[in-house]
């Protein structure tokens, strides 16, 4: 795959949109502008204290070159990507804190506007932790869930809730290499303590406490995310909807929710089907109310509600840039402050609802889940006073995308077998008969260094072409669902043999939108699940399962790999390693850790060579768990996949 630099995202809408609006400037034209400096690109800089910043480079620096301190490289390099997990733990940890106090405060009838919409999911949930459920009142049960989940984020000794869930065996590894995370604050202020001037000097020491820390993201804050999410909005299950640029329509007020947090953008959901709000719309000219998501909150809407996606990271300047955006709406992480400069030359208004994000130029309306629904009222009704204001200013594209979205890993789980037999067995079989190679969890950003989306697609089609099943979550459904990836019907197309067999029979697309970044957690519980289903390994280490993130940028995408590798699958990143100086520090992560968990952490520039690395895994782990090599078209014999009309009769049965 070609490197083509004349073309700056591989979703030709919004290369449209920019091409036409040359002028306004994207991060595509920074990140031109912006060479990354050399020293810190390698991870060769430190700058944790004030003797320096230090530079540790030279022809033998991984040997001779010392900070001021006397650090060494690999010390300076394991501290760097260790502060990084710290970073991206606590932004998916607050996320997970402030829905737990949501649930909390709906539960005791502070949030009027929220409640517990999926009881069944609270009950299991509530069984996982020890709650007693049977026969008590809902929100008292909702209530311990929460109070039993905030310890997580306190907790100073001891164990974390969510851990038992994991397979025995994958536990068994963290207690021996003593990465057991006590509790997400615990353990983030613990890597920022360990990696200040004068503290932890061992590279593998250092690394093992990111991984502590990250697993306190994976199996904490990310899953508790997940969870107490289900719980007050729902457990998704598939869903339509459209991607791309052009889900945004001329003759309608159209509003945006962006960032991650779903509280009030599911209040926004809501407002814009008010009769009145539409009403109000038509007296100012527009015939109805269009909502459309971006990035991770895009995500969370999408997969319980169906509302259209307008892309991921990268798209948010574009999409102002169409001039079609009356409102703008943010709440955390992964928002481009300069949101609001592109803004200046449309009509479109910037709205910023965190107190932890505020952005100069923008309206703050400071979210209050107390009064949630009244604040998503205000916003639809900033919008639809903006309305008027539109210009024939931009550049309007109609293409999009069908897609299905909201497999979440109870419905992967009854998919496969109805109600009474749900079970991930035709998974397991399917699998050891060589009909599915593998599974890739395909993930993450969606980088302006690349053509944007491009390495996406890239492995997406060529991983359906070699019978793998993809999960795939954040931007990077955003950016499968953008060039139209996300249906079925793509499964005949360019699904292998095998694979496509089993798209057919279960009635799925080859790529299975699961959610947000926080949603990497339901990977964590499917890989859970077919380890407890047998037949494939017995610990989520040695399956024949591979992370991607081929575009990566944040911290949180760090933090998320840390956790991958902990817990025993082989991760991918593209690009340059952020730690390329330290020959040790890579070591560590992917020698050191496959030995000890049977995950690794990678870089890998090149998109192909990613696409053989993850296909040498998964084809290693199946020879070493001594399934039927993988040959296309030739398939061993397995259990009957129970297609639609089976599951039709079975939920007949049970009265659905
Ligand atoms: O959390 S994939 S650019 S939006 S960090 Fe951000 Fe990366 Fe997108 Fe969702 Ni995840």
């Amino acid at each position: 795959m070609a490197k083509d630099k004349n073309v700056r995202t591989a979703e030709l809408g919004a290369e449209q949109v920019m091409v036409n609006m040359a002028g306004i400037e994207t991060c595509f034209d920074r990140a031109g502008k912006m060479k990354p400096c050399p020293i810190g690109h390698e991870g060769a800089c430190c700058k944790n204290c004030y003797m320096g910043p230090c530079r540790l480079v030279g022809k033998n620096a991984e040997e001779e070159a010392r900070g001021v301190c006397g650090a060494s490289l690999p010390v300076v390099a394991a501290r760097y990507i260790a502060r990084m997990v710290a970073g991206g733990t606590a932004a998916h940890g607050d996320h997970g804190r402030d829905m737990v106090f949501t649930l909390l405060a709906a539960a005791e009838g502070h949030a009027k506007d929220f409640g517990v919409k999926d009881v069944k999911k609270l009950y299991r949930t509530a069984d996982i932790l020890g709650i007693e459920f049977e026969g008590r009142q809902v929100n008292d049960v909702a209530k311990d869930v929460a109070n039993k989940l905030i310890e997580d984020f306190s907790r100073q000794k001891g164990e974390m809730n969510f851990l038992k869930r994991a397979p025995q065996k994958t536990q068994e590894r963290w207690k021996k290499y003593g990465i057991v995370p006590r509790g997400v604050d615990r353990d983030t202020v613990e890597v920022l303590d360990r990696t200040t001037m004068g503290m932890d000097a061992d590279p593998d020491s250092i690394l093992n406490a990111a991984l502590k820390c990250a697993l306190a993201n994976g199996w904490g804050g990310s899953m508790i995310s997940t969870d107490i999410t289900d719980i007050l909005f729902g457990t998704p299950t598939p869903v339509k909807a459209e991607a791309s640029l052009g889900i945004f329509k001329e003759d309608e007020v159209n509003i945006i929710v962006h960032g991650h947090e779903p509280t009030l953008a599911e209040m926004i959901v809501e407002a814009v089907t008010e009769p009145e709000l539409i009403e109000y719309a038509k007296t100012k000219g527009a015939k109805g109310i269009n909502l459309g998501g971006m990035c991770c909150t895009a995500n969370e809407v999408l997969m319980r509600h169906g509302i259209a996606t307008a892309g991921g990271f990268t798209n948010q300047e574009p999409a102002i840039m169409t001039g079609l955006v009356d409102a703008f709406t943010v709440d955390v992480q992964c928002i481009m402050p300069s949101i609001v400069d592109v803004a200046k030359h449309f009509h479109t208004k910037v709205i910023t609802t965190s107190d932890k994000v505020r952005i100069p130029g923008a309206q703050h309306i400071s979210f209050d889940e107390h009064i949630a629904k009244e604040q998503a009222r205000q916003i639809v009704r900033i919008a639809i006073d903006n309305f008027p204001n539109r210009t024939k200013k931009g550049s309007h594209v109609t293409t999009k995308f069908p897609m299905i979205g909201g497999f979440s890993h109870e419905y992967i789980e009854y998919m496969q077998g109805g109600t009474w037999r749900g079970s991930f067995r035709p998974l397991n079989d399917a699998i050891m008969a060589g009909r599915v190679r593998g599974v890739v969890g395909l993930a993450g950003c969606d980088n302006p260094r690349w053509p944007s989306t491009g390495i996406h697609k890239y492995l997406a089609t060529e991983l359906i072409k070699n019978d793998v099943l993809i999960v795939s979550t954040g931007c990077s459904s955003a950016a499968c669902g953008g060039v139209g990836y996300l249906t079925p019907e793509m499964a005949l197309e360019n699904a292998g043999p095998g694979l496509r067999e089993v798209c057919e029979a279960i009635g799925i697309p080859p790529i299975l939108h699961l959610g947000a970044c926080v949603d990497n957690s339901r990977i964590l519980t499917i890989a859970s699940a077919m380890a407890a289903e047998g037949g494939l390994s017995d610990e989520i280490g040695g399956m024949p399962a591979v992370g991607i993130a081929p575009e990566w940028i944040t911290e949180k995408a760090v933090s998320i790999g840390f956790y991958f590798a902990a817990s025993g699958v082989p991760v991918i990143f593209g690009g340059d390693s952020p730690v390329i100086a330290s020959k040790e520090v890579n070591r560590i992560m992917t020698e050191v850790w496959f030995e000890r968990f049977k995950g690794a952490l990678h870089f890998e520039p090149d998109p192909e060579k990613m696409l053989a690395l993850a296909l040498d895994y998964i084809d290693k782990a199946r020879e070493n768990l001594k399934l039927k090599k993988y040959e296309p078209g030739k398939f061993g014999t397995e259990k009957v996949l129970m297609d639609m009309a089976a599951r039709r009769e079975i939920r007949g049965h049970a009265g659905l």
